[in-house]
């Protein structure tokens, strides 16, 4: 249970230094940066093999945030994880930062792909997969994908070519919060169930609550251990979770504030924080 605690705080710490870097932007993409918190606890704190002192470490695992305007969180994740200062979130989206609003892998260290245009992030996922068998390495891609860029056609020829390709070192997530842009993922184009659907498509598929890490993490070494199959992980998640203000919010995709509206939230999120340190 030490472990999860450990995560626990970890996540608790991404959830904080997230709030405060958009904060000091007064807007941002709060709610599919939140809903992912805890996945990036478990990868980052736990299953990656990576070194945040050699970046571009060759044998390292990689992640493809394919919903790349979840950078923020994972900014937060990479700084923690001590890639960059943690003074560098707070030149988020402003001229010249090495944080843009979305992921770009040539301005950021720890950012293994660029992404922010949907649906592109499984097909460079499955290049890298493949690369990696070719070169033989061991190393694992994983994938996060939004529900709503579910609805990109790009995905489902992805799904099929990973599971024609047997890539069974690419870990796949749906992060499952059931909105997207504008409004419910079920309203804007309804796409059934998605463990019938990436079943369907070939992929051994678990679906787990995305915010209990330790489900999470377990679902996680399950799909490591699974041969012939790419691995999805269907998260059920909540949008904004965590930050007062968006889980009030719907839709809570991208917020605009003051400091005096997002100050409740961040003061919730520390005060998780100092929970999760004393349990
Ligand atoms: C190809 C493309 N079309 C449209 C957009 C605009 N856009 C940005 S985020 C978003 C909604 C994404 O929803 P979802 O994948 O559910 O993300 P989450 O709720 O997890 O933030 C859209 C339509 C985009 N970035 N790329």
């Amino acid at each position: 249970m030490e472990n999860y605690k450990k995560l626990r705080v970890f996540a608790e710490e991404i959830r904080v230094e997230t709030l405060k870097e958009l904060a000091h932007l007064s807007f941002g993409h709060v709610g599919g940066s939140m809903s992912v918190v805890e996945l990036l606890a478990v990868l980052y704190g736990k299953q990656m093999n990576i070194n945040p002192k050699n970046p571009q470490w060759e044998d390292r695992d990689r992640l493809v945030m394919s919903k790349g305007h979840a950078g923020p969180a994972l900014y937060a994740t990479l700084a923690l994880k001590g890639y960059f200062p943690k003074e560098t979130l707070l030149t988020l989206n402003q001229g010249g930062t090495q944080l843009p609003s979305h992921c770009d892998r040539l301005k950021t260290p720890g950012v293994d792909m660029t992404t922010g245009s949907l649906g592109q992030g499984i097909s460079t996922a499955c290049g890298l997969a493949v690369g990696n068998r070719i070169m033989g390495r061991k190393s694992f891609t994983y994938l996060v994908l939004g529900d709503g860029e579910c609805d990109e056609g790009q995905i489902w020829e992805g799904a099929s070519f990973a599971a024609h390709q047997k890539l069974d070192r690419l870990i796949a997530f749906v992060d499952l919060n059931k909105q997207q842009l504008d409004g419910k993922c079920d309203d804007v184009l309804y796409m059934g169930d998605m463990v019938d659907k990436f079943t369907a498509f070939g992929w051994f598929v678990q679906k787990v609550n995305g915010h209990d890490l330790q489900a999470v993490d377990q679902a996680i070494d399950n799909a490591k251990v699974q041969s012939g199959k790419p691995a999805m992980i269907v998260l059920d998640t909540v949008k904004g979770h965590g930050c007062l203000l968006a889980e009030q919010t719907f839709p809570c995709h991208h917020l605009k504030f003051t400091s005096q509206q997002i100050a409740p939230s961040i003061a919730q999120a520390e005060a998780a924080l100092e929970a999760a340190r004393k349990a």
